[in-house]
């Protein structure tokens, strides 16, 4: 029988910085950790929901968590199931120190946290709960090449996912040279193989007259995209990219909100959407991304937290390859399968993630005093 009334009652913050296997580097900032808010929701009636949001730097942690206890007093005593209500209400709430950044991964947690308790208080996956019907979610593998690796580095890397059945790979470019770009972007496709699917992502780190260089060049290895070519803002600059290139532009990583999404498209930016769970403000604004991509008739592919978003690619007709990262496995018991290149959905009620608490306490973030 369906529950007639959940309550929001209680929030519990886990705050960690997330292992990784070294420091990382992309073409305009660092990675030292991945220091993550790990959210969990409880209601009166005793269903759990889980969401997370994170950032680099153990002071915008602190933002972070700030900003979702304070988020939280809005939700507290609201059903869950009210995803949109509860949604705007966030948004409404945030307004005077604006509804991007801070706020939008905070609100995204929490969002995030609600769905998964709207899936459980009905029995069924999240995937099926928004109408889902795939439960293999192509993927392709973005944890290996960074910009610290040498060319040594990248070729063994390609071999090692190869191994792992991954049918495509990112890797990121913008370096201080475009012959070394051209250089690495060659030694991945040849260690992959002229069949797998290659990615690139520039991480906003170009000029648009580089941009338009860089996809010149690169065309010759065939890529499934060029990603993030020029710094996010420049919409417009983003188009001329798009507008020049022969490989398809993906953007949208870095932008806000539903209708910063649909800035995008409205000034043709994008070949392919990318669409961030925490900066769409959770589910409930990653859904209205995926609408706006639609109608403008443009393949939609996630953004991080593949744990979250092979659920919402389900749901998703016209969405392409979910990006596949596992920092967050650690902390996590049971992680989301990946078998030959693909993410597996299964029947666990919500969002099928439980929080490892003893791993929580392990990585309980080093700066500490939260
Ligand atoms: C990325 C995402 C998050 C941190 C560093 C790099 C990258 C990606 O842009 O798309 O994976
Ligand atoms: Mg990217």
């Amino acid at each position: 029988m369906p529950l007639s009334k959940l309550t929001i009652q209680t929030i519990s913050l886990g705050l960690v910085r997330v292992q990784l296997p070294r420091p990382l580097k992309v073409s305009t900032f660092d990675l030292p950790g991945v220091d993550t808010c790990c959210v969990t929701l409880r209601t009166r009636e005793g269903l759990s929901g889980v969401g997370w949001c994170f950032a680099f730097g153990a002071e915008r942690l602190r933002a972070l968590a700030a900003m979702v206890r304070d988020q939280f007093s809005t939700l507290i005593g609201k059903d869950p199931r009210n995803t949109e209500e509860n949604w705007a209400a966030m948004r409404k709430s945030v307004s005077f120190v604006g509804r991007d950044g801070v706020s939008a991964h905070a609100i995204g947690a929490l969002d995030t946290a609600c769905w998964d308790i709207k899936a459980k208080a009905e029995g069924i996956p999240l995937w099926k709960l928004l109408g889902g019907g795939r439960t293999e979610i192509p993927c392709y593998a973005s944890e290996g090449f960074w910009l610290n690796d040498s060319v040594e580095d990248l070729k063994k890397e390609a071999a090692r996912l190869m191994t792992l059945g991954f049918a495509a790979v990112k890797h990121r470019v913008g370096k201080p040279t475009l012959e070394e770009d051209i250089e690495r972007t060659r030694a991945v496709r040849e260690a992959i193989g002229p069949e797998k699917k290659l990615m690139v992502d520039a991480n906003q780190g170009w000029s648009v007259e580089q941009a338009r260089a860089a996809c010149r060049e690169l065309e010759a290895f065939n890529l499934e995209w060029i990603e993030e070519p020029v710094d996010y803002e420049d919409v417009r600059g983003c188009a001329e990219v798009v507008a020049a290139s022969n490989i398809p532009v993906c953007q949208g990583e870095t932008s806000y909100n539903p209708r910063g999404m649909r800035h995008l498209l409205v000034a043709g930016a994008a070949d392919v959407l990318m669409a961030d769970l925490q900066r769409m403000s959770g589910v409930t604004g990653w859904l209205k991304a995926a609408e706006f991509a639609r109608e403008f008739g443009k393949p939609i592919t996630s953004h991080l937290f593949h744990d979250v978003s092979a659920h919402l690619m389900s749901a998703a007709p016209d969405s392409i390859w979910c990006e596949h990262m596992p920092w967050w496995e650690p902390i996590i018991k049971e992680p989301m399968e990946m078998k030959s290149g693909h993410l597996v959905l299964t029947e666990k009620p919500g969002l099928g993630i439980e929080w490892d608490d003893d791993a929580i306490q392990k990585f309980t973030h080093p700066a500490g005093g939260f």
